[in-house]
């Protein structure tokens, strides 16, 4: 059954870069709606878990390395059609790929640093909102 609810992080690149107020500004005007906010940083084991799926990917040992390389800032969002619609507005993985105006083509440095995350399913999006989150921080 489909959720309103996404879950997403900003990543270590864009956290370093000070774009983090940028990017909260752009997922609001949108119309999304914070469920749940905080800074803090993951443990390479962390990252690796995170990512469990892609373990077998050659990029795998970077993504981790990556992802524990500094402050992140991960949130839950809420809105009418949330995984589909925040994809979108994110845009492609790769950013020389991603749409004019989406995140990761206004503030990716990289394939790999590619500024931000966002769930692929409703799915994922409860199971990596609960990796951060618990509910009493859900509000
Ligand atoms: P997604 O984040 O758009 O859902 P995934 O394929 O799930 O894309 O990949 C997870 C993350 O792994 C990407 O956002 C990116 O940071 C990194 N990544 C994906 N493919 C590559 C690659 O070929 N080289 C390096 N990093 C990659």
């Amino acid at each position: 059954m489909a959720t309103n609810q996404t879950f997403t992080m900003i990543k270590p690149d864009a956290v370093e870069a000070g774009h983090t107020g940028a990017i909260i500004k752009l997922i609001e005007e949108a119309g999304f709606r914070i469920v749940a906010m905080k800074k803090t940083q993951l443990t390479t084991e962390r990252a690796g878990q995170f990512y469990a799926v892609h373990s077998e990917r050659p990029f795998y040992n970077g993504l981790r390395t990556y992802m524990s390389s500094g402050a992140i800032i991960p949130m839950i969002l809420e809105k009418e059609n949330a995984v589909a619609d925040f994809r979108k507005l994110i845009g492609a993985t790769n950013p020389a790929q991603a749409e004019e105006g989406t995140i990761r083509k206004l503030f990716a440095k990289s394939l790999e640093a590619n500024a931000i995350h966002g769930s692929d399913s409703d799915e994922n999006a409860a199971i990596e909102g609960s990796f951060f989150f618990a509910g009493t921080e859900q509000y």
